[in-house]
């Protein structure tokens, strides 16, 4: 059994090539639900289905989010009759919120949702959400705090953040499933996301980190820093504006209190010493994924250095 923390775009890459090399019934994906949102009375789970339809065969890769061919013609409509449309939701996109609203307001819960749509889809993975409850994670600036979507989409995260807030932590349950599925785990994968506002987000549900350090669970993280500077998204930014530093290092050091083995990239390999002297050992590879093979061949390495690292 292998479990995952999943973000959204870096973690669906990984997640697609983990899914070409092992049995899809064997792998489970917690993802994080602090990017969720409600737009024009609708439920959306920006990272949930980044990873769905990516596994689908759904995903627009380009973009990374969304459905490939997608239209927008509702939204266009929407925006006749005078509302928010910069968050770009497709027509068939829609009806995977519209369909997740309906469950959720008969009374399902988020997990429950997001199985329903696995299945529907024909995934066999497991996917769950971390936490069923509310979790939004907002942004605090010098003048406002905003919703994290509103910070990276709508003002395209060139603010400076003083503070991440992880709104709801204090109350949200981690979902069914999400304790349990670490604990039994034999190796358990960090992906290459966001540290702070997608692991982090997971890793700040209660019991979640106290669960990664008791696990037997080889624990291995990849590294979504590299040569200081990220694939996608505003870490880097983030990170600086934190006073964390910004390198494959200031992520270790983030996950110390748990990890065992940082698949670091080949071009970082000089911050491997001092990865290794906060007890976590360090390896390294080529770890951008920019093809298929890609996938595939960094899902392998990382399978490898948790087995390699099992037998040591
Ligand atoms: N990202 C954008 O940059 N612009 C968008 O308009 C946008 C819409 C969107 C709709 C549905 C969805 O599932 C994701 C969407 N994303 C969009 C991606 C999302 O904002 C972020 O990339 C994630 O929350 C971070 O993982």
């Amino acid at each position: 059994m292998i479990t995952t923390l999943a973000g959204g775009v870096g973690a669906a890459k990984l997640l697609d090539g983990l899914s070409s090399i092992v049995p899809p019934e064997e792998l489970t994906i917690i993802v994080n639900t602090g990017d969720d949102c409600e737009f024009h009375g609708l439920h959306i789970s920006p990272d949930i289905d980044i990873i769905i339809y990516t596994l689908a065969g759904l995903v627009d890769e380009e973009k990374g989010w969304g459905i490939k061919n997608d239209t927008f013609n509702c939204l266009e409509m929407l925006k006749v009759y005078g509302h928010d449309t910069w968050f770009k939701l497709g027509d068939r996109d829609l009806a995977t919120h519209i369909h997740r609203t309906m469950m959720l307001k008969s009374g399902y819960r988020l997990s429950e949702v997001t199985k329903d749509i696995c299945t529907r889809l024909g995934l066999k993975q497991r996917i769950i959400p971390m936490t069923d409850d509310y979790f939004a994670t907002k942004i605090r600036t010098d003048n406002e705090t905003m919703h994290f979507q509103e910070y990276l989409v709508k003002r395209g995260s060139v603010d400076v953040i003083r503070e991440i807030v992880y709104d709801g932590s204090e109350n949200a349950k981690p979902a069914p499933g999400v304790i349990e599925s670490i604990m039994e785990a034999e190796i358990v994968i960090i992906c290459p996301s966001n540290p702070l506002v997608s692991i982090g987000t997971i890793l700040a549900v209660k019991g979640v980190r106290q669960a990664l350090r008791n696990t037997k669970a080889k624990k291995v993280a990849v590294s979504p820093i590299i040569g200081g500077t990220v694939v996608k998204g505003p870490a880097d930014k983030m990170m600086r504006h934190l006073g964390i530093e910004v390198s494959a290092l200031g992520v270790a050091k983030l996950y110390a209190d748990f990890l065992d083995i940082f698949v670091m990239d080949e071009v970082d390999a000089a911050l491997m010493h001092d990865v290794e002297r906060l007890g976590i050992k360090a390896v390294t590879t080529n770890t951008l994924m920019k093809t298929k093979d890609d996938r595939v061949r960094l899902a392998k390495f990382v399978l490898d250095a948790a087995l390699m690292h099992r037998k040591a």
